[in-house]
């Protein structure tokens, strides 16, 4: 029924091509550069994680995620060591979040933005903050076709956000994949965020910049947008300003500077302000990384950088202490003995509140 591939020497013809069969005339090099090796198998050892980031290989720095990501118990120590020991060579990278609602143009412009930076000699890398990743079953950058060319640079680092949980637990990995990554001699960081819910906060106190992606609509540029979300940037791009558009684009940019002037900036010494790009035509990019450096010139030269930094770290700390001291105390199996109970007598009236927490608080 199958063709005889048997290989004999008398059928080398292309009628019987077999990837099987070796190629005479291919020899194994003599000399071949040894890259530590690394186990595709199983999960990462911590030492396996530690010298395969700071030597820069995105194997281990993608199979070092995957490590902290894990829910499993078993993982978290190693997590924690990796952690621990790449965190002195952390913290040198530019890190900008970028937000901005659905078909705003987020995808679009981190791959062509992206580019110019890897382009420029820059180690970009792609994170994600999207707590509706495990509902809508991919993550902000499942779309990884509209970053194909940004993938495939050498220069580049593309991780989708990691899946599922509640926002401080997806903004808490990102994070932490964050550190890893500037471990790992990245020094430009682009994290995303879906213009949706509270995670926009969450990148917010993760970056140095923050930047709102806006879509100019006709004549209502001004309706849908969180006011919120503006207070908190640090300048504002106006995308897809080509075309038909470019006209409406450059008005909405006046419109937003204008709003911007009378806004209180959310970054001390610091004046937001408006732009117009084109992630298709390239317009803008450039301007906006120039703005980005000067940001970071600026910010270095008065300290105002690093005093953010420490304030962001101190922040993190808290929020993670908080949750920590939480969970312990709900975890607890006296709590749990007595919860529903004190919690039926509350609502029945029959029990004082104040009396109900102290009861509470006494078996921690
Ligand atoms: N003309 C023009 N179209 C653009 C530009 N940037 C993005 N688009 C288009 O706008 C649409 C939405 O762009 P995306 O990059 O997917 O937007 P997004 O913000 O990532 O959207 P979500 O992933 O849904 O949140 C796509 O059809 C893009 O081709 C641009 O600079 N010019
Ligand atoms: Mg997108």
């Amino acid at each position: 029924m199958f063709p005889d591939l048997k290989h004999t020497p008398d059928n080398h013809g292309p009628e019987h091509e077999c990837a099987l069969r070796e190629v005479p005339g291919i020899v194994m090099p003599t000399e071949v550069v040894r890259v530590p090796h690394i186990r595709r198998k199983g999960v990462i050892s911590a030492d396996e994680a530690v010298d395969g980031i700071l030597s820069g290989s995105r194997t281990a720095l993608a199979r070092a995620i995957t490590l902290i990501e894990s829910r499993a118990a078993a993982h978290r120590a190693d997590a924690a060591i990796v952690l621990r020991r790449c965190l002195p060579a952390a913290g040198k990278s530019i890190r900008v979040g970028i937000t901005g609602v659905p078909g705003a143009g987020k995808s679009t412009f981190i791959e062509y933005f992206g580019k110019q930076l890897c382009d420029k000699g820059y180690k970009v890398a792609v994170l994600a903050v999207d707590p509706t990743s495990a509902i809508s079953g991919g993550s902000v950058l499942g779309d990884k076709t509209r970053m194909e060319e940004l993938s495939r640079h050498p220069n580049a680092f593309i991780r989708p956000s990691p899946a599922g949980g509640a926002l401080g637990g997806v903004a808490a990995k990102t994070r932490e994949a964050m550190l890893l990554c500037e471990a790992a001699g990245f020094d430009v960081m682009l994290i995303e965020t879906v213009g949706v819910g509270q995670s926009e906060i969450a990148v917010r106190t993760m970056a140095d910049f923050f930047l709102l992606l806006q879509i100019s609509g006709a004549g209502d540029e001004l309706q849908g947008i969180k006011k919120g979300v503006i207070e908190m940037a640090d300048a504002i791009v106006v995308t897809k300003a080509d075309g038909d558009n470019l006209g409406r684009a450059q008005v909405a940019c006046g419109e937003y500077n204008r709003i911007l002037h009378y806004l209180q900036p959310f970054t001390p010494n610091w004046k937001p302000k408006a732009l117009t790009c084109s992630s298709l035509s390239g317009t803008g990019l450039t301007e906006i990384w120039e703005m980005i450096i000067g940001f970071c010139t600026q910010l270095k030269g008065d300290g105002t950088f690093e005093a953010r930094r420490r304030e962001q770290n101190m922040q993190w700390f808290r929020t993670l202490l908080k949750e920590a001291v939480l969970n312990r105390f709900f975890e607890a199996k006296g709590v749990q003995d007595i919860l529903p109970e004190l919690e039926n007598d509350v609502a029945e009236g029959m029990l004082p509140v104040a009396e109900a927490i102290e009861r509470l608080i006494k078996i921690n």
